[in-house]
């Protein structure tokens, strides 16, 4: 069983948003038309409280983009963005998201944050993705969204530490790329032994 794995195409992180990647918007028609070939559609929704931590408005003194140290390691502090119920957490109105099976929130607990779909910052604690996907016999994970070297790099990197056969389709992701965050996250890809298709599979 193969799922395709919907990283947060929210309002916040496309272009008009709080937290927009550059062309955010331009992956969602083609990321509706490939949901068709798999088994099983997941979506992942960045879901905060209005004061959460990973929020440079949280931090005296702190400017988005810049970092803080929190009991977990060091956090990028960024806008506010996808503050839960409002319209930037929503879905792109485009996407289907009526096809998704599931919807995973994440980044709900106040003092922590979560890029990846599957463990929290503090890379222990679970966000029952795991549980879900080998209660449902999913092997095999394509992974698309924004952005690439956040959410998208690290939800990747944990899929395939689990064991699951991961592939990314760099083309239907975004990257937010700060400090070499986007060459980064593609080094430690081929490492872990990720897929990376820069298009339909031929
Ligand atoms: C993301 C930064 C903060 C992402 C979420 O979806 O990549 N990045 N929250
Ligand atoms: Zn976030």
């Amino acid at each position: 069983m193969h799922a395709l794995l919907v990283i947060d195409i929210q309002n916040d992180f496309c272009p008009g948003g709080a937290l927009a990647v550059p062309e955010g918007d331009q992956i969602v028609a083609s990321v509706n038309d490939l949901m068709a070939q798999f088994d099983a559609v997941i979506l992942t929704q960045d879901w905060h409280p209005a004061d959460h931590s990973s929020f440079a408005s949280q931090h005296e003194g702190k400017a988005p983009f810049e970092t803080t140290e929190m009991p977990y390691g060091t956090q990028v502090v960024w806008p506010d963005h996808c503050v839960q119920g409002s319209d930037g957490a929503a879905f792109h109105p485009d996407l289907n998201a009526d096809r998704a099976d599931l919807i995973i929130r994440k980044g709900f607990r106040k003092g922590i944050d979560s890029y990846s779909a599957f463990f929290e910052n503090d890379q222990t604690t679970p966000t029952g993705l795991e549980g879900y996907l080998r209660t449902r016999g999913i092997t095999a994970l394509t992974l698309v969204g924004l952005a690439t070297d956040f959410c998208v790099n690290f939800s990747a990197l944990d899929a395939a530490r689990l064991g699951f056969d991961v592939t990314v389709r760099r083309d239907l992701c975004r990257a937010i790329d700060m400090g070499g965050s986007l060459e980064a996250a593609l080094d430690s890809w081929a490492k872990a032994g990720i897929s990376i298709q820069d298009g339909p599979a031929a």
